[in-house]
């Protein structure tokens, strides 16, 4: 068995394919591909251009959500991150689909974007518009997750899913960004972030993430 993932440890993407893996014990290499500008020879992994990409031998898979379905069925050695039933695995994809669709824009592609990879291109930061997704466009989408989530561990059954960690995910990118999810707001939210931060899986990614973002700033 030989892994590639292709990308870089920001991308919340990224992340969520690295946390299946450390989930999933397995052993893989991590290529560094920017979002931005990449060599050819990655547009034959994803015509699109975007990352992550992974290669298991043979196989190339582009896609976050594809690529955790993958390790999750080819190496079923530990529970499962999909979900236990047909109602659950189904749960698990639209939360999924929420965090990677909806919570995006707003978390990631605002405000780390604009405070943290804008500076590093020599853009200015648009504060207008981290405002606007801080105050006005995500706090209905985490109000939601709130009340999805209730007093539970876990979006989804009596473990860690993929809902949890792609949300996870996307807050930690808008932590990276500067800033922390309203824990008098939306408490079982926060909770539930900061449980999967705590676990062995993210948590030994982190410490490299603030490494890199400290050399950012
Ligand atoms: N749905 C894709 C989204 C991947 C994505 O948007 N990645 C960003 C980096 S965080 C990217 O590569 N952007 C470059 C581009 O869109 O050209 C996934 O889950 O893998």
């Amino acid at each position: 068995m030989s892994i590639i993932l292709y990308g870089v440890p920001l991308s919340p993407y990224v992340r969520k394919v690295r946390v299946c893996l450390a989930h999933k014990q397995l052993d893989y290499k991590l290529e560094i591909v920017s979002p931005f500008n990449q060599p050819d020879w990655f547009l034959e992994l994803n015509p699109l251009g975007r990352i992550p990409a992974l290669k298991d031998d043979e196989l190339s898979l582009a896609d976050s959500s594809v690529i955790c379905q993958y390790l999750d069925e080819k190496y079923p050695n530990s529970a499962s991150l999909l979900g236990d039933t047909i109602e659950q695995r189904a749960a698990v994809r639209w939360l999924e689909k929420y965090a990677d669709y909806e919570l995006a824009p707003f978390a990631t592609f605002t405000v780390f974007q604009q405070r943290i990879i804008a500076p590093t291109m020599q853009k200015p930061t648009d504060e207008a518009l981290v405002q606007s997704a801080l105050n006005e466009k995500l706090p209905p989408l985490f109000d939601y997750l709130e009340d999805y989530l209730g007093d539970n561990e876990f979006f989804v059954g009596e473990s860690l899913t993929l809902a949890d960690i792609a949300v996870s995910c996307q807050l930690m990118n808008m932590e990276h960004g500067g800033e922390q999810l309203d824990e008098s707001r939306w408490p079982n939210l926060a909770a539930l972030h900061s449980r999967v931060k705590q676990g062995t899986a993210m948590h030994t990614m982190l410490e490299g993430e603030q490494k890199i973002l400290a050399s950012l700033k």
